[in-house]
């Protein structure tokens, strides 16, 4: 896909994404981690996964903010004044039903969102201090999984957490675990973290939302290829990669890849590395847990958390569950 006029790439040999590429594409099978996903064209695609018919997860957390808002907000609370902290924010679409049940409850509220995309979380701090009048938003552009810190909310308040849209899904599960206690060693007594964790369901309906039928999650999967061309200026051909995603019932998660469609050798420039794929060779590229219904409360539990109340959907396809730091 390089021609002889495309800007020479940046040396990237030390950067996260060089360092992630090499390593990932020197294994067998191959992987790369799904962090890579997420530049401008891939969290726009995203955006648009949510939308989706077949992508269920995003409308039935809302539903079940939409229909429960003031209850997780006053279990929140337990009597305190709140502020509300979001790990991975993106465009925090479904955080406004909370945040105006805390306005509602409080009066007024503090929101910090936390992301990797300052363009995403100007766009989404503008929305929310345009749309719910009483809420302050304070924005944060860091790395969470690199690390985190809080500085100690003031006057009494105490600190809700918000990891939601299944975002714990994407990680291993000790790696999951890990995440979780570093919340927790961030919180103080009283403060709570609000979990949305997606079910175990109809394989059928799992894969569908992995595999729509417009084909934009197979875009969002071929995407990280696209980025690999233009920041390490590697030469893949993403149409001959096919997209596909499966159900791993003994791990309990959907994994997604991308399958070679015929033998063939990619060059990756900036890393001086060349890459041989055989016919249905794969990259796995993502893996997203589904838990079993007590097992969010268990996660909660292990990481330091009492768990409080959880909250699902009709169905029974998506829990919130709410823990506090005893
Ligand atoms: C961000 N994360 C929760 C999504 C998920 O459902 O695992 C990422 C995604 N991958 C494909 N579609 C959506």
């Amino acid at each position: 896909m390089s021609s002889a006029a495309s800007p020479a790439p940046a040396l990237q040999i030390d950067s996260p994404v060089g360092e992630a590429v090499r390593h990932g594409l020197s294994e067998h099978p191959k992987r790369l981690p799904a962090w890579l996903f997420y530049d401008q064209a891939g969290s726009r695609l995203f955006e648009k996964i949510t939308g989706l018919p077949e992508y269920y997860l995003t409308r039935t957390e809302r539903s079940i903010f939409a229909a429960r808002a003031g209850e997780i907000i006053a279990r929140a609370r337990d009597g305190a004044r709140l502020r509300i902290a979001e790990l991975g924010a993106g465009s925090a679409a479904k955080t406004s039903l909370l945040l105006s049940a805390a306005v509602e409850l409080q009066g007024a509220v503090i929101y910090e969102p936390i992301d990797v995309s300052p363009g995403i979380l100007r766009a989404a701090a503008r929305r929310i201090e345009r749309e719910i009048a009483g809420v302050t938003v304070a924005p944060r552009i860091m790395d969470y999984t690199n690390g985190l810190s809080f500085a100690p909310p003031r006057n009494g308040e105490r600190r809700l957490v918000l990891y939601i849209g299944s975002s714990i899904g994407n990680f291993e599960p000790e790696q999951a675990a890990r995440l979780l206690r570093r919340v927790r060693s961030t919180l103080r007594g009283g403060d709570a973290l609000l979990l949305g964790v997606d079910l175990v369901k109809d394989r059928d309906l799992l894969l569908a939302a992995y595999d729509d039928a417009a084909g934009v999650t197979a875009a969002f999967n071929k995407n990280l290829l696209v980025r690999l061309n233009r920041e390490l200026g590697a030469d893949f051909d993403p149409q001959s990669f096919a997209h596909r995603a499966l159900w791993n019932g003994t791990k309990s998660r959907i994994e997604i890849h991308l399958v070679s469609r015929k033998p063939q050798r990619a060059r990756i420039s900036a890393l001086e590395m060349t890459v041989d794929f055989a016919a249905g060779e794969t990259i796995h590229t993502e893996n997203s847990y589904k838990y079993a219904p007590a097992e969010p409360e268990l996660l909660l539990s292990r990481a330091g958390f009492e768990p409080v109340a959880s909250w699902t959907d009709e169905k029974n396809w998506f829990a919130v569950c709410l823990g506090r730091v005893a």
